[in-house]
């Protein structure tokens, strides 16, 4: 099942899946050495590091399209750098090497490393602004949340649609000024919020199982970067999910150009974000309701991943216990 390098198959190979595990454990354990050090520059460079030497030997023919910034800002992981060893098929790789720089320099709940693979040319390559975001998890009506609904009512119809009071329904927001009135809409519709003050990319996935995190929705504007990774998470996942980006200047709308978006208005669904077969994969660096953190033992480091494939629906819970800790060196 070896692919000849260039050669463009129509769906990822399935033993890749277990390739960006080790990718994302790399960075996680990396950046897991810095938690709580107040020093959100020096664990993102250490996740950043590790995860570009990893990269460098997965076989893939690989263009990073969500990194660390555009070419002139970013030495490494820059937005079309070339990774991979090029025997493999041709990819678009979204990455945040540590998704929650904050929540790991204060040791705080949430922070993950966090990859996404699919094929050539699928991934929206959004430019690193703002981006409004709504998300419901499996198993609801299409369109039953609406972006561009005011949020009471997107919350009395979710309700409706679970078959329970608003009150029962509790909706994740990043804890920003900016959500002032979002907040207020949806508590006064009568719903709970769940307030975060970091990581967005994981407050998108808790919305796939509520019964577990207690999130049914996802609202409010964050990274745009952040949005095509969890897109690319509830295509393997299922739910839904909606997102505008906030062009809101002159200069961004020109950067958003130059990436090759034509409507600066359109309004994304999953399947324009991820527009393929893709795999996703997330490794907690601090303990979270989604993943426990990098744990370190006297002889040995443990992780734990969550791996998703579009392809089957599959997604895999990893815990590893890694008994080199020196090859994390
Ligand atoms: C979110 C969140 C990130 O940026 O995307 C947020 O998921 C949005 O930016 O973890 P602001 O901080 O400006 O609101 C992060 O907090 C950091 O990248």
């Amino acid at each position: 099942m070896s692919s000849k390098p260039g050669h463009l198959k129509s769906s990822l190979e399935r033993a890749l899946t277990l390739e960006i595990v080790r990718v994302t454990e790399r960075a996680a354990v990396a950046a897991a050495r810095l938690r709580g050090r107040g020093a959100e520059k020096n664990s993102d460079q250490a996740a950043v590091d590790a995860m570009r030497r990893e990269l460098a030997s997965l076989p893939v023919d690989g263009t990073v399209v969500i990194g660390e910034g555009e070419m002139d800002e970013a030495p490494m992981l820059f937005i079309g750098e070339k990774v991979g060893t090029k025997a493999g098929p041709k990819v678009d790789i979204a990455v945040d090497p540590l998704e929650g720089t904050t929540l790991c320099a204060k040791n705080m709940p949430g922070a993950i490393a966090t990859l996404a693979m699919a094929e050539d040319g699928t991934l929206l390559h959004a430019p690193d602004i703002y981006m409004d975001k709504i998300a419901v998890g499996p198993g609801y009506p299409r369109g039953v949340v609406d972006l561009d609904a005011p949020a009471g009512a997107n919350i009395l119809s979710l309700a409706k649609a679970k078959g329970v009071q608003p009150q029962a329904i509790t909706a994740m927001i990043l804890d920003r000024p900016r959500h002032a009135d979002l907040i207020d809409a949806v508590r006064k519709a009568g719903a709970a919020v769940s307030l975060i003050t970091d990581g967005d990319v994981a407050g998108v996935i808790h919305t796939a199982d509520p019964e577990k995190t207690g999130v049914d929705i996802y609202l409010g504007i964050g990274g745009a970067p952040e949005g095509v990774l969890a897109a690319a998470a509830l295509r393997c996942i299922g739910g839904q999910m909606q997102t505008r980006l906030v062009l809101d200047t002159e200069e961004k709308r020109a950067r958003a150009t130059r990436m090759g978006i034509e409507d600066p208005r359109k309004r994304y669904q999953i399947e324009d974000m991820v527009k393929g077969d893709c795999l996703f994969a997330a490794t907690g660096v601090t303990d979270g309701r989604m993943l426990h953190g990098v744990q370190f033992g006297r002889d040995v480091i443990e992780t734990e991943t969550v791996v998703m494939r579009s392809a089957s629906g599959t997604i895999r819970w990893i815990r590893a216990e890694h008994r080199q800790p020196d090859k994390f060196r």
